[in-house]
This record gives C-alpha cells, structure tokens and sequence, in this order.
C-alpha cells in the first residue's frame, strides 16, 4: 500500500508510525483508518518487529476527527465512521506487541483517542490533552467514553468530557493518562529507549504480559487469573527456563526469538 497519511519506518525492531498530515493538524480522515489497518495487519505479520510507536508530525499528535469530513454525516454515516474508528483502535490494543504513543503536542477527540489505543504514553511537556467534543455538539466517537474512565477515573474523565476543557502534561500525568513528561526535544529517544528496554526483555513474556494483563482487566477477577495461571505455566517450557538459568548463572539470557 501507497501510504499518504502516515509515515512508517521499520527499522532495529521498532515500527515506527508517523501520522503526516500537519496542514490540518494531523486530523483523522477515513484514509488514515484505511492506512493505520493496513500497518497493523503488516507490522502484526513482522516477526521481527516487537514494539509499535505512534506520533505525531509538527506541533499535534492528532487534533481529533476530521471536523471538515464530519460536518455533513448522516446520522448512519455517523455511527458507521464511529465503529470504523473503534475497530482500528480495539486492533491496536489487541496488538501482540506493545504499542507506545509518543504524544507530540495536541491529542484531541480521535486523537486522544488514538493515544488511548495505545498500551501507554509519553508526552512532551508542551503536549495539550482534551475531549471536546461537546464544544462542537457532539460527543466521542471513537471509544473515548469507554477509555477515558477505565484509563483515570470516572470524576477526572466526566470533567474532561462534559467541560471538554484542554489539559497540559503534568495534569495528564497526575491523573495517570500519561506515564511520564519529558522536554519536548527528548520525546522520540526516550520513547526509544523505553522500546529498547521492552525488547531486551522476553519477547514471549512481553507479548503474554501484555495479553493476560488486557484480556484479564475484561474479564471477572477469577477468569484473570485462571489465565495468568495458564500462561504463567506455559513460560516453563518456552523462555522462563532460559531466562531463570541465565539469572543464577550471572549472564544475559539468549532469547530464541
Ligand atoms: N479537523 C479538521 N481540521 C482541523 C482539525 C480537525 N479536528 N483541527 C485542526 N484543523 C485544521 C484547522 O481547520 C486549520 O486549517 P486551515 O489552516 O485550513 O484553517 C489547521 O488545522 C490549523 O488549525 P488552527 O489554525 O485551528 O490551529 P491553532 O493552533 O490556532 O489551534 C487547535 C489548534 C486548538 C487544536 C484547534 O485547531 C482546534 O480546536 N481544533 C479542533 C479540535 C477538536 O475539536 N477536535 C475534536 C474533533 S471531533 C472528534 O475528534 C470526534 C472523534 C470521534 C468521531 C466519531 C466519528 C463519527
């Protein structure tokens, strides 16, 4: 596939994903769904790959749906484009391999949507964070509603969404949607150097870690365990050996993968 929207590069195990449309602030249009799918189904087919990083070019992460495209939907041309946007992001989250969100600058609507999708995100300081949808008469599309109380809290995410007030990174970190807060000229090799700390790892361990812990957190307490026991167990025979022997024997494992 051609990709115009966004930008990818793959390269030392990292899937690099630009989104590339900075004229309108990055905003989301039904090609950039089609182009994010197709990354998806082409990193998840790269073995070689083990961590995802999303971003943004120039001063948005992404700014939200495009409004421009929006203006005149049907109410079914509404629904629809809600669910094509949640299919995207629900394939992101079911990603074997983690998927980091490098937010560069506004992430609004769809856009801090997107960065929810992700398994967890670094934001430079100068990013802004915000739902506004009901400024525009609207609300999220884009499982925001869903994401945004599992992620911080039902009060903090209720004020975001009924004021649909723009936070700044430290707020976004005191209420957990961010892990951390660097200077903007840092962004990309701290985030780097995370993904390269997660690929030192286990590779099948990450990719467990990452299943269990998602695939439990929609299940009842019980059920989560009950998987984690399976998975747990079936490290043994895979990696875990490699793994423990190496600890004793004061070496850096050799993963097989
Ligand atoms: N859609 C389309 N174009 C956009 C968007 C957007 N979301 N955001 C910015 N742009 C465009 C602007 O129109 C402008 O274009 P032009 O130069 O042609 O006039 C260009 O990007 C630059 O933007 P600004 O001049 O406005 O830049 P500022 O620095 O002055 O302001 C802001 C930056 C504050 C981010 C401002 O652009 C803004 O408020 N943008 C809209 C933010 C917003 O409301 N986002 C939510 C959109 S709704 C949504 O995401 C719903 C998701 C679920 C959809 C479900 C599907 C049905």
């Amino acid at each position: 596939m051609n990709y115009s929207v966004l930008e990818i590069e793959l390269k030392d195990h990292i899937a690099l994903v630009k989104v590339n449309r900075p004229e309108a602030l990055n905003a989301l249009n039904s090609r950039f769904f089609e182009e994010m799918d197709n990354v998806i189904a082409e990193v998840s087919a790269n073995p070689d790959i083990k961590v995802m990083i999303i971003t943004g070019v120039g001063k948005a992460f992404v700014a939200g749906a495009d409004i421009a495209e929006m203006v005149h939907m049907t109410p079914e041309q509404g629904s629809a484009f809600s669910k094509l946007g949640q299919n995207t992001f629900y394939s992101l989250e079911k990603m074997e391999i983690p998927v980091i969100g490098a937010i560069n600058g506004f992430a609004l609507g769809g856009g801090l949507e997107l960065a929810m999708g992700c398994d967890f995100r670094i934001a430079s300081s100068k990013a802004r964070f915000g739902q506004p949808e009901v400024s525009l008469g609207m609300i999220p599309g884009y499982a925001g509603t869903q994401r945004l109380p599992r992620l911080v809290g039902m009060a903090d995410a209720l004020y975001m969404l009924t004021t649909g007030e723009m936070i700044g990174a430290d707020d976004a970190l005191r209420i957990g949607l961010v892990q951390k807060v660097v200077e903007p000229e840092e962004l990309m090799d701290e985030v780097i150097k995370i993904a390269r700390i997660i690929i030192s790892k286990g590779p099948e361990a990450v990719k467990k870690v990452k299943y269990v812990a998602r695939k439990g957190y929609n299940s009842t307490f019980e059920e989560g365990n009950a998987l984690e026991a399976e998975y747990f167990g079936s490290q043994f025979k895979d990696e875990g050996e490699e793994g423990m022997e190496a600890f004793l024997q004061k070496r850096k494992p050799k993963w097989q993968n």
